[in-house]
């Protein structure tokens, strides 16, 4: 079946540029999506947007363009529970790709087992609510529950605003819990005020709780002009994720977000996403963290 893409959905840029910023080896592209083809592996019924098409060929091109080893795939909401396209990708990979899939209260032992086997390293449980319907928090529960046996995680999304409301659930997960965009701060505000200071809070309390420092075309006002050759695109979000990979530089990931789902104004170059990394881990022993050790230790822990 063929599906036409939400109106007003720009396409992923197919000529990324070349990175001046050379990853370190081994570096794994920590949040990324595959959409379909939506005739092998069609979009869920109740999703909210229908996407473009990014198969896991156009993802592989990608991560080796970038000069990325190794990828880790996040269930998109337009594909719902229905985790196809995903452990298809893992298993096309050859190993150089993780999961984190979405599935319901009731999952078996068997298809959690065949995810495992497939790759699938952790579940997400979105919040955002243009994205998804709601579900009751036991319900998630009952799968963090089901799930932490095999080692696996929590990946959650959920706006900056939802914070004080979903601390508690956090905070009882039995699992790590892995945090999308720095939890989605709104970058007008200081760094320093009490709604980016709520997040870190969360992370210093809870040493199970991580983050990805992606998006920053998402989370940017200033958008991704560079004033000059010494400020970085995007450089309005260069203070929250600079404070988050300094105060907590072992539990950082990064990621590029390909194909950047519902982006209507704006479509990064993936070359410039990559560039915006050393403005945000300034170091090389900070890119080492952030781009291999911690994803390595969180998704092929076997190899470290
Ligand atoms: C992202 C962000 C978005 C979408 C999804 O699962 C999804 O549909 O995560 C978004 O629209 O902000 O991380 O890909």
């Amino acid at each position: 079946m063929a599906f036409d893409k939400t109106p007003g959905w720009l396409d992923w840029c197919d000529h990324p540029s070349k990175p001046s910023f050379s990853l370190p080896a081994g570096s794994v592209d920590a949040h990324c999506h595959v959409f379909g083809p939506g005739t092998r592996f069609p979009f869920a019924p109740e999703r909210k947007y229908t996407p473009c098409d990014a198969s896991a060929q156009q993802l592989f091109a990608l991560r080796d363009h970038l000069g990325f080893a190794r990828n880790v795939i996040v269930q998109a909401t337009c594909h719902g529970a229905d985790n196809r396209a995903l452990v298809d990708a893992c298993l096309a990979s050859g190993g150089k790709a993780r999961g984190v899939a979405t599935v319901r209260r009731g999952v078996g032992d068997l298809e959690l087992q065949a995810l495992h086997e497939a790759g699938v390293r952790g579940v997400r449980f979105n919040f955002v609510r243009r994205l998804v319907d709601f579900t009751p928090q036991d319900e998630l529960l009952e799968i963090a529950r089901r799930i932490a046996p095999l080692g696996w995680h929590v990946v959650v999304y959920f706006e900056a605003a939802d914070l004080p409301e979903l601390w508690d659930f956090f905070t009882t997960l039995p699992t790590p819990l892995v945090v999308d965009h720095m939890g989605r701060p709104d970058v007008s505000r200081p760094p320093d005020g009490p709604q980016f200071a709520l997040f870190q809070r969360l992370m210093c309390e809870h040493p199970n709780v991580w983050t990805k420092l992606s998006c920053p075309e998402r989370l940017s006002v200033s958008g991704p002009r560079a004033l000059d050759g010494e400020q970085a695109a995007y450089r309005d979000v260069v203070p929250f994720a600079r404070r988050i990979v300094e105060c907590f530089p072992d539990r950082v990931l990064w990621g590029t977000d390909w194909p950047h789902p519902n982006l209507r104004d704006h479509m990064p170059d993936d070359g410039l996403l990559v560039d915006f990394i050393p403005h945000i881990a300034t170091t090389p022993d900070l890119q080492h963290k952030l781009l291999v050790d911690n994803p390595m230790r969180l998704y092929w822990p076997e190899e470290t």
